[in-house]
Order: structure tokens, then sequence, then C-alpha cells
């Protein structure tokens, strides 16, 4: 008899079917915290579900974005709970999975910022990429992975240089950034896993989607903060980078709404998630302004740009260096056929009531800052 024989399999957990195991309604989120988490909990909470999430300690409040959910935990006892965690922490995940024993786990945990990952690109590589591999091992170390269903964001940033558009599911990937070849592990693991183990596991492929919820450094809300600062005199100019970009922008409480729906089919599947327009940087800063009433001028070329509001003929934007990347998705344009079809999924929100909500949203953030300082 070798060692092999004598130490017995790991005791697994005695489950009923798949499917009655998933009616019990319980996710996990990983990046609660973040944006996507946000509007997520609120979705699976007005569904009826029990939603566990992982959070990182930090020594400031990072729960900003769940604070109206928690206050409304002690009226709706047991369905909402934070766990401590890491995607770094393979002991601590499978602790949490064996704790929560969840039927739908969704992977938004990451550091998800483009540009950050060129100057932290081994621990992008590490959270983004392996900790995917963790989460997906867990439930397996579990004995659960013939019952959890396994979301994963997977990302636009995939398709990174432009082979075709509009971008598919069958689009080829080129990924141009650290962010974008550690998501691309993760694409391919979640794959593999399910086609290995026969995990109910699916890539969500998101293009960018914001909201009034949106980190600020990414483009959308920093352009939007700063229009609300400048147009109550806070701040003088915004400073960009490359204002060429073109992005699919949609609205993150649309595309959470796809992440749970492809969790619900009867088989696990990738789908695109995307409005299928497409818009440069510069168009989202003129419709900004416009929408506080300010009309900008634009000259100049490459770093010399700027943009002069007609009224007062002072520079509020200008173009700085420090914000290009070393490799730039330079347009990104989604097809999101697939999941119209098969989803029934539809964006809601169109680019313009977008802009219009976020900046409407930092104008009341910044007037009330004001009141409060006065
Ligand atoms: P955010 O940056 O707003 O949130 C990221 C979340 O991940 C936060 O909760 C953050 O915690 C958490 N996180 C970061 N590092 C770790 C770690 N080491 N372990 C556990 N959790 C961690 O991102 P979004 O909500 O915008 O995006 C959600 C997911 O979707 C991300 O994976 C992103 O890459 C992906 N995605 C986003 C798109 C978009 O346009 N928004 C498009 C396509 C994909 P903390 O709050 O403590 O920082
Ligand atoms: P992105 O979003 O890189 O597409 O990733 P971001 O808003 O950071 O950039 C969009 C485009 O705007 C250009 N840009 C600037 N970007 C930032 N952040 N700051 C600036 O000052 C600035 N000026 C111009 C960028 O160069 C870029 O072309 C987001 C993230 O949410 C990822 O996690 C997600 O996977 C993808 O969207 C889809």
């Amino acid at each position: 008899m070798s060692i092999v024989d004598v130490v017995p399999p790991f005791a697994k957990p005695e489950l009923p079917s798949a499917e009655e195991y998933h009616k019990r309604k319980v996710a996990l989120i990983s990046g609660i915290t973040g944006q996507d988490g946000s509007y997520l909990t609120e979705l699976l909470l007005s569904q009826g579900y029990q939603v566990h999430g992982i959070i990182r300690r930090s020594s400031s409040f990072n729960t900003g974005r769940l604070h109206h959910l928690y206050e409304d935990q002690h009226e709706r006892p047991n369905k909402f709970k934070l766990h401590y965690g890491d995607l770094s922490d393979s002991t601590n995940l499978v602790y949490i999975i064996a704790q929560v024993q969840p039927t739908e786990v969704y992977n938004l945990g990451a550091q998800s910022h483009v540009k950050v990952s060129f100057e932290m690109a081994e621990y992008t590589g590490d959270v983004d990429g392996l900790g995917t591999l963790r989460l997906l091992d867990a439930i397996r170390t579990c004995g659960l992975e013939k019952h959890v269903r396994f979301y994963q964001a997977s990302t636009s940033e995939l398709y990174g240089k432009v082979v075709e558009t509009p971008q598919s599911e069958t689009t080829p990937f080129y990924p141009r950034s650290p962010y974008g070849c550690a998501k691309l592990y993760a694409f391919w693991i979640v794959k593999n896993y399910r086609e290995a183990y026969g995990m109910y596991a699916c890539n969500g492929i998101l293009f960018n989607h914001e909201s009034p919820r949106r980190g600020r450094t990414f483009v959308t809300r920093k352009i939007s903060r700063a229009a609300a600062d400048i147009s109550l005199g806070k701040q003088s100019c915004l400073y960009l980078g490359n204002l060429d970009a073109q992005r699919d922008w949609g609205h993150a409480r649309d595309y959470v709404e796809g992440m749970w729906l492809m969790l619900q089919q009867p088989t696990p599947e990738d789908f695109v998630l995307a409005t299928g327009e497409t818009h440069p940087v510069r168009e989202f800063v003129n419709k900004s302004f416009a929408t506080l009433g300010i009309e900008l001028k634009w000259s100049g070329q490459g770093v010399n740009e700027e943009a002069i509001d007609v009224k007062t003929g002072k520079a509020v934007v200008k173009v700085d260096p420090q914000y290009f990347r070393p490799a730039e998705v330079d347009l990104l344009l989604g097809n999101p056929a697939k999941a119209e079809r098969i989803l029934g999924w539809k964006r809601k929100v169109d680019f313009d009531s977008l802009v219009k909500e976020m900046v409407t949203a930092d104008l009341k953030a910044v007037k009330s800052l004001v009141e409060d300082q006065n």
C-alpha cells in the first residue's frame, strides 16, 4: 500500500443536487466595496439573496459605497455580512467559502486601474490573475465545484490593440497593459476550470461602465468632479492625458444586472456587455461642462491642446503627459448582440444621461461640501 492510499480524501460535504443547492440564494462578492460591488449588492438583496462580501482591512474607512446597505442590515438581520479577506490569501479564501457555502460567487476584486498596473505590475498579476485561480481552487477545496456558480469580472481591456470592431466574444485578444495581461490569465483559467472540472463559471467581458460611484481617478469621474469644482470656483484647471482615446461607456447599474443574468442560465457561457457606441474622452469633457452651462473652445494639438471657457476666456482643460500610458488602448467598441439575444439584457442608460447623472451628482456633492465649510 502506498502513502497515497492510506491518506483519506478530504471529507466532501453531503450536498443536495446542484439545482436544489442553487435555490438557497447565497452570494459571495469579492470587491464588494468597489463601484460594481455596491450596485450588485443592492440588486441581489432586492432579489432576496443573502449577501456576503470580502473586504480588505484598511486603516481608513473603505465601506463608504455600502454605508446605506450596512445601516439597513439592522432591519434585515442575517441578510448582509462582510468578511475580512484578500485575493492574495488562499487560506482565508478557503475559510470564507467553507463558512458561507455560497451558491453564487462574483469575483469583482481587483487592482482595477490600468495606469497603476504599469507601476504595480507584479501585484496586479498576483491579485487579478492568480487571485482568480485562488478563489476557484478555494471552491474546489471545499468540494463545491459542482454546486457554486462563478462570475469572473473580465474586461474589454483584453481586446487592447484594435484587431477588429465592434469587438465581440469571438474577437482575438491583444492586451496592452499588465492589468490586461493579468485579466487574460484570469479569463483562461475560468474557461479552463469550466472545461476541466465541469464548473459553472462565466466570463463577463464588460466594456467601461461608470456611475456617480466610480473611483475618482478614472477619467469619467475625474472629469465630472472637476467640471463641478470648476463651475463653483473650487478648482481652476483640469489636467488630462490622452483626449483621443475612445471608449464604449455604459452605466454600472445596468451592467451588474447582466452579471446576475449570466449566472441564471442553464449552461455557463461568456458574454460581452457593451452599449455598441463609442465616444472620445474629449466628448465626455465637452458634455460634462455643457451640463453646467460652460461652453468650451479647443485649440492646440498634442501636449499643447487646451480648452478655454468661452465666457471667461480662461483655460479650464489642459494636457499633462504624466497621465499618458506606456501603451494605450485607442478604441473600444463592443457588440452586445449575444447578451441581448440569450440573456435578454439591454443597457437602459445612454451616454448623455450617464454624463448628466454623474455631473449632477458631483455638483450636489461639491455644493454640500461648500455649505459644510461655511
Ligand atoms: P473598483 O476599483 O471600484 O473596485 C475594486 C474592488 O476590488 C474594491 O472593492 C477593492 O477593495 C477590491 N480589491 C482590490 N484589491 C484587492 C485584493 N487584493 N483582494 C480583495 N479585494 C481587492 O472596480 P469596479 O467596481 O469598477 O470593477 C469591478 C471589477 O470589474 C474589477 O475586477 C475590474 O477590474 C472589472 N472591470 C471593471 C470595469 C469598469 O468599467 N468598471 C469594466 C470591466 C471589468 P478596496 O475598496 O479595499 O480598494
Ligand atoms: P480604462 O479607464 O483604462 O479604460 O479602464 P480610465 O477611465 O482609467 O481611462 C479611459 C481612457 O481615458 C484616458 N485618459 C485618462 N485616464 C485616466 N484615468 N486619467 C486621466 O487623466 C486620463 N486622461 C485621459 C486613458 O488613457 C484611457 O484611454 C477601465 C477600468 O475600470 C478597468 O478596470 C476596466 O477593465 C476597463 O475600464 C474596461
